[in-house]
């Protein structure tokens, strides 16, 4: 019999199917957003380099946390996943201060509760990386919180549980990444629960899409940093004068290879697999 797959929840850029009580299926598209929008033009196997990079990344950590990874399709962009009963929290983790973390700094000099040092600058370095959590906004961008509304949310002992765990995961994959020219500006995880009540990664880990990859060789705190996968997006929109308010721009041909290029080489730079290599056999990334 084929299976049958119900469609169940869309992402900006991701799709997500039920397969049975137990499975779902996390298919990643090639669509992109820029500032905070879709665009009409994708670009093509970015969906395969995110759910590659993706199941390396699950493949190494399952020590520090299990995860729901349960296998990857041939087609490279589709995972089966366990399915887990999420916990209402975006556990995020920042090793540099920018975006809301750079702005909620310049109004109270604080992250989600934590006091930073004063006279930081956008992207400077944080002495220690902190867990700063968010909640899921109905529509529009997440809510940072501080450790006690999180903690009030997924009870106290969850939430001590979530953030050693968020830290050791950034830990991890920060200092793999930095070696290889990468610097993980920051990231974002959801958590579920299994039937037993564990603890378990679900969503998607270490991707350009719940992170922010930086080159290294370009960093230079003081100023927003150059986006390592989405920078020529970036910079053929703004030439552009859009209002960045919806639709979004067709991208012309040498942007779409310019930013394919990047995501095959995050993507080859991280794993040290090819990336044609991945398209023959997605299990490569395994491990
Ligand atoms: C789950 N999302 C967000 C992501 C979408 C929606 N393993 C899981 N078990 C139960 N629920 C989820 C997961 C995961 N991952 C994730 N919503 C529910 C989401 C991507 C595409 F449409």
């Amino acid at each position: 019999m084929p299976e049958t797959a119900t469609h169940v929840g869309s992402g900006k850029v991701r799709e997500l199917y039920e397969l049975d009580n137990d499975r779902l299926l996390l298919v990643a598209s090639d669509r992109i957003s820029t500032f905070d929008v879709v665009l009409p033009t994708e670009i093509p196997d970015k969906g395969r380099v995110l759910t590659g990079l993706s199941a390396f990344w699950f493949a190494r950590t399952r020590e520090i946390v299990p995860n729901h990874l349960v296998a990857l399709r041939a087609d490279g962009r589709s995972t089966e996943c366990r399915r887990l009963e999420m916990l209402p929290l975006e556990c995020v983790v920042r090793g540099y201060l920018t975006g809301s973390g750079w702005k909620d700094y310049q109004a109270t000099g604080t992250v989600c509760g934590h006091r930073l040092a004063e006279g930081l600058r956008d992207s400077d370095k944080l002495h220690e990386p902190i867990f700063t959590p968010s909640t899921k906004a109905l529509e529009g961008h997440d809510e940072n919180i501080d450790r006690e509304r999180a903690a009030e949310l997924v009870g106290q002992e969850r939430f001590d549980e979530v953030e050693r765990v968020s830290l050791e995961l950034y830990g991890f994959a920060s200092a793999y990444a930095a070696e290889r020219g990468i610097l993980l500006a920051d990231t974002k995880f959801e958590f579920g629960l299994d039937e037993a009540g564990r603890l378990v990664l679900g969503d998607e880990a270490f991707t350009p899409d719940s992170s922010r990859f930086w080159p290294a060789d370009e960093y230079e705190p003081g100023r927003p940093q150059p986006s390592f996968d989405k920078q020529f997006v970036r910079d053929y929109c703004e030439t552009l004068g859009w209002d960045k308010t919806p639709p979004g721009p067709e991208l012309p041909d040498d942007v779409v290879a310019g930013t394919r290029a990047r995501y095959v080489e995050a993507f080859e730079r991280l794993t040290g697999n090819d990336f044609d290599a991945y398209l023959a056999d997605p299990e490569v990334v395994l491990g």
